[in-house]
């Protein structure tokens, strides 16, 4: 049994979408980032950084979008959820590690441009100059994703795997921060294949996500 510590929207998204893909037991425990629950005392004890995704498996915790996603996919080889040649996997983690160290920042940053000033308010120009930069960022990796997705089905492209829930993540905070995603051709075409396999589709409804407004 899996305990996933999840906040709809966000990055752990990914993990839950890769439980349902699965066919894992597992439950959902919700924690209220908007009323500021990562930061209390009890979740601190579950993720000292007070971050989710968290996985709880026999009373061990891991955290990380990266172990968590590694984690679930290899205790369910038959899904084949992972690339099997040692050179693609290596290209899956790839690309796992740049949309969590590069691309999951910059949407930080555009989303909350004051947060780098901490107590010291940068004033307006300041914040405005992060938040563009930050924008700027965040379109550039989200046109990358679209030209990698060009005659692909999916991130590796024709074998599905534990990217996949995670690169849709990045899909819709790009609309949720007013970007053209429509635009982007191919990511758009990757997020209704998405949106059309039955597990995805669960947790977009379980999470009420807007991605399902316009599908
Ligand atoms: N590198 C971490 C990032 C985790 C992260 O930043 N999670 C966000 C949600 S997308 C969060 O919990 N934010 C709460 C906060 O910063 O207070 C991962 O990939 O797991």
């Amino acid at each position: 049994m899996y305990s996933l510590y999840f906040c709809p929207g966000t990055c752990s998204m990914a993990a839950h979408i890769l439980l349902e893909e699965c066919g894992a037991e597992y439950e959902t425990i919700a924690v209220a980032l908007g009323k500021g629950e990562q930061r209390g005392e009890e979740y601190r004890k579950i993720n000292p950084h007070g971050k989710v995704p968290a996985l709880m498996v026999d009373d061990k915790i891991i955290t990380q979008n990266v172990a968590i996603l590694t984690y679930i996919t290899s205790q369910f080889p038959d899904a084949k959820l992972a690339p099997g040649n040692a050179g693609d996997y290596a290209h899956c983690l790839e690309t796992t590690g740049w949309l969590t160290s590069a691309v999951h920042p910059a949407f930080g940053l555009a989303l909350h441009p004051e947060r780098p000033g901490g107590e010291t308010s940068m004033g307006e120009a300041g914040e405005k100059a992060i938040e563009d930069g930050a924008r700027a960022s965040y379109w550039a990796a989200m046109q990358e994703i679209d030209n990698r997705l060009a005659n692909r089905e999916w991130m590796m492209g024709d074998q599905y795997t534990f990217l996949d829930g995670y690169t849709l993540v990045f899909y819709g905070w790009g609309k949720r921060i007013n970007m053209p995603m429509e635009d982007l051709k191919n990511f758009s075409a990757f997020k209704g294949r998405m949106i059309a396999r039955p597990a995805v589709r669960t947790v977009l409804e379980k999470e009420k996500s807007p991605l399902l407004d316009a599908a």
